[in-house]
């Protein structure tokens, strides 16, 4: 649902304005430094950015699904460390709050949050447990007016940055009603941070582990107060993640397509630009067909999100289908540049490596398989 054309029109030329213009030439920067710079990070508090998802009333641009993934696109030209850096604020490090978090919690943190003040992170994933998430090892154990939470969490996007963690925790007994979802503050006592994960690509986006020894945080921390509902607020907050990372692959393979048209009308091969050859023009044609195919899908299925319908089993096929198709894309825009899409200069070679994740987190594409069969089994 757009509720206003000509407001989200408006924020999303402003969006890619800021893109093209801003991020666009600050890539190769953020390949060698490892690091967004902060005056992209001060004008992105600046745009609103750190708040797109979170409700007006705290302060956050309270953009629907279809809205925040019309932005997401536009965010998902450019490398993806930059949406990263707002990503868990609008998605998986404040969607807990949002939709299951006490009236106190959410003043709490909101605002904040959708000031860019503070950072929110989510951790689920542990050394041994992913993709089967009701498995997890990490325990709380209430004592008095506080919890004790002991347990390691792995791969936390934003973790070095955080200030708060929704983090999954096992209050009771085995299986995903035993999993209870707490705000754990950075700060608290016996917690500590592991060094930086040394990835593949997306570099830019700090990961690392998340280490609770005994850390205690206040009976208060618990998401909406009532132990053994982690489980079910870690998978409505994926559910949105997921659509948003869809939107994201359908913004990078845009990318990638607009950078393969460029070079292969500039190429020129056997006497001709290599936009002419009839085998380059059927990797831009699969390019284009699949690109286009995975913005249907995101913008139908966050039309019905916004609607009020069940969409786990759209939201699966969009992250699948989008993650696979963007992999595909950034192949073919490889191939396409030749030897030169090789090269760490050529903005193709780090979308090849930055979009191999977007295949494994908020969900592999064999999980989004196994939800998506088993929701047409149920239906
Ligand atoms: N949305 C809402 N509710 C959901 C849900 C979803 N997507 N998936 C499961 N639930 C609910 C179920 O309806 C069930 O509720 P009831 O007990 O009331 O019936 C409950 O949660 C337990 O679900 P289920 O029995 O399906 O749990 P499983 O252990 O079989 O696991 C999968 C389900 C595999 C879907 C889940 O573990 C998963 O999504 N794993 C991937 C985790 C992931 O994305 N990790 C990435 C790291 S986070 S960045």
């Amino acid at each position: 649902m757009i509720r206003d054309q000509d407001v989200l029109k408006r924020l999303q030329e402003t969006v890619r304005r800021f893109v093209r213009e801003r991020l666009l030439p600050a890539e190769s920067r953020v390949e060698n430094d490892d690091s967004i710079p902060a005056e992209l990070v001060q004008e992105m508090r600046e745009l609103g950015l750190f708040g797109m998802s979170i409700p007006e009333e705290y302060g956050g641009l309270g953009l629907t699904m279809e809205e925040e993934v019309t932005i997401a696109l536009e965010l998902g030209y450019t490398s993806p460390a930059f949406r990263s850096v707002i990503g868990t604020n609008n998605g998986i490090g404040s969607q807990g709050i949002i939709v299951d978090g006490t009236p106190e919690q959410r003043a709490h943190w909101l605002p904040r949050m959708a000031r860019g003040e503070v950072i929110g992170s989510f951790a689920l994933t542990e050394p041994d447990v992913g993709s089967d998430a009701a498995s997890i090892k990490t325990r709380a154990k209430r004592e008095d007016d506080h919890y004790l939470i002991t347990g390691t969490k792995r791969y936390i996007t934003n973790a070095p940055s955080a200030d708060v963690f929704t983090l999954m925790a096992r209050t009771g007994g085995a299986g995903a009603d035993g999993i209870t979802a707490f705000l754990v503050p950075s700060d608290s006592p016996g917690l500590t941070l592991g060094p930086i994960d040394k990835k593949m690509g997306q570099r830019g986006t700090r990961t690392c582990d998340v280490i609770l020894e005994n850390c205690r945080v206040s009976k208060d921390s618990v998401i909406g107060g009532v132990e053994g509902r982690g489980f079910k607020t870690a998978m409505k907050v994926l559910n949105r993640g997921r659509l948003h990372i869809a939107a994201v692959c359908v913004g990078a393979a845009h990318r990638l397509c607009d950078e393969s048209v460029a070079f292969a009308r500039n190429r020129v091969q056997f006497g001709k630009p290599i936009a002419e050859h009839q085998l380059v023009q059927a990797m831009l044609a699969d390019m284009g067909t699949e690109t286009f195919a995975g913005h249907c899908i995101v913008i139908e299925s966050a039309r019905r999100f916004d609607a009020g319908q069940r969409i786990i089993q759209e939201a699966a096929s969009a992250k699948l289908f989008c993650s696979e198709m963007v992999g595909r894309a950034a192949d073919r825009a490889v191939q396409i540049h030749g030897g030169a899409g090789y090269m760490q200069d050529s903005p193709v070679e780090h979308f090849y490596r930055d979009v191999r994740l977007f295949r494994i987190y908020e969900g592999t594409s064999q999980i989004q398989q196994i939800i998506i069969a088993r929701e047409m089994i149920a239906d």
